[in-house]
This record gives structure tokens, sequence and C-alpha cells, in this order.
């Protein structure tokens, strides 16, 4: 993992501090999920260390970003600029650190929020970044952790129903996507029981 290395001094410059540490938390968070659901780990680390590679950038460049790069801005994404982070994250990751994996810009550009019908890496990056060793704020976190390693699905559905709540206590616009998300694994999970 050559790359891993290189990609991870060059980022170093372009996050704050604590998210670099959260970064790495992340990556080996996504590291280990990978070994637990037997998915390629170097696949997973490398979606974990670039995932918020866009979150120190002004909203207006990420606005920009996007609009060059011909991704759909949503009139939610426009009222709350840090979603893009993620879209916008995506295509750092393809222009500037040269990743062609689709799987891997597929999982950063979908990382906060979700989409329905998550590949599995999709599904290591959204609860890597939930439940890292530095995380300490969300509810339920041991919880969250603990299932983790037992059944994907069900985490990321519990994940989102936490993230929904919290949005609603504290009054945060819901983007439809983190919605519809939510709605598509609990359904799944009542068919398959
Ligand atoms: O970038 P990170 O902080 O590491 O994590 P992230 O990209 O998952 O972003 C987490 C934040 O995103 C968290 O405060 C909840 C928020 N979020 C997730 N879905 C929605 C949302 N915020 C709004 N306003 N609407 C959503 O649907
Ligand atoms: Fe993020
Ligand atoms: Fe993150």
């Amino acid at each position: 993992m050559k790359d891993l290395e290189k990609y991870r001094k060059k980022l170093k410059h372009h996050i704050d501090k604590e998210r670099y540490r959260h970064t790495l938390g992340v990556m080996y968070t996504a590291a280990s999920l990978a070994m637990a659901y037997h998915y390629d780990t170097g696949k997973a680390m490398l979606a974990g260390l670039l995932h918020d590679c866009a979150k120190n950038m002004p909203h207006d460049k990420k606005i920009e970003l996007c609009q060059k790069h011909h991704v759909e801005i949503t009139d939610i994404e426009r009222e709350n600029p840090f979603l893009l982070h993620a879209k916008a994250g995506a295509i750092i990751a393809k222009i500037k650190y040269d990743v062609d994996d689709e799987e891997i810009l597929h999982a950063i550009a979908v990382h906060t929020t979700g989409t329905p019908a998550m590949s599995t890496l999709d599904m290591i990056l959204f609860i890597a970044d939930y439940i890292e060793p530095g995380r300490d704020k969300a509810q339920n976190l041991a919880q969250v952790r603990e299932m983790a390693f037992k059944n994907l699905e069900q985490t990321v559905e519990k994940i989102l129903y936490d993230t929904l709540n919290y949005l609603n206590e504290k009054s945060g616009r819901i983007d439809p996507a983190t919605q519809i998300t939510y709605e598509y694994y609990k359904n799944r999970r009542n068919l398959t029981v």
C-alpha cells in the first residue's frame, strides 16, 4: 500500500489537525470492518483516508467544483453546503489523488447521508465514520459499535435512525437522502424477518 502512505502525507496538508486524527480513526476502523466482513482492507483504508478530504474546503469552492464536474447539487445541499463535502470529496479523490476505483469514489460521495442499496464498502465507510474511536457524542455508541461487527445493514439502519432523531431534536434540515435511506433499510429488515 505505497499509495496509501503517499496520500496520507498529502492529505495532512489539506485538513486540520482534528480532522486528520478523525480520518486515521476512520481508516483503521474501516480496515477492521473489512476484516470482519472479508472485504479488501486496502480499499477500505483508502476510502477511509480520503472520505473527508474536502471537509476544509470553503463552501463556494465546493459548489464551484461540483458545478464544474456536472455533479448535481440539491436544494438542501445548497442550503447546507457542509453536506457537499461528500460529493466534493469524491471529485477531489479522483482528480487530486488519482483514485479511479468507482467503488471507493461512490463510498466517499454517499458517506454523509447514505443512499439506498449501498455496497459493502459504502456501508463500511458509513459505519466507520460514525464509530471510529475518537467519536464520543452520538447516543447509543456502545451499542452501535457492537452491532457494527455483527450486521452491516442493521447498523446502517440504527445509525440513520439515531441521526434522524438527533436532527429532529436540534431542528436540523433533513436531507431527503437520509430519510429515504433510513426507510429503505427499515423496509428491508421488515421483509427479511
Ligand atoms: O464529516 P464528518 O463529521 O466526519 O461526518 P459526516 O460526513 O457523516 O457528517 C456528519 C454530520 O452530518 C452529522 O452532524 C449529522 C449530519 N447529517 C447527516 N445527515 C444529515 C445531516 N445533516 C443535515 N442537516 N441533514 C441530513 O440529512
Ligand atoms: Fe464527512
Ligand atoms: Fe468523517
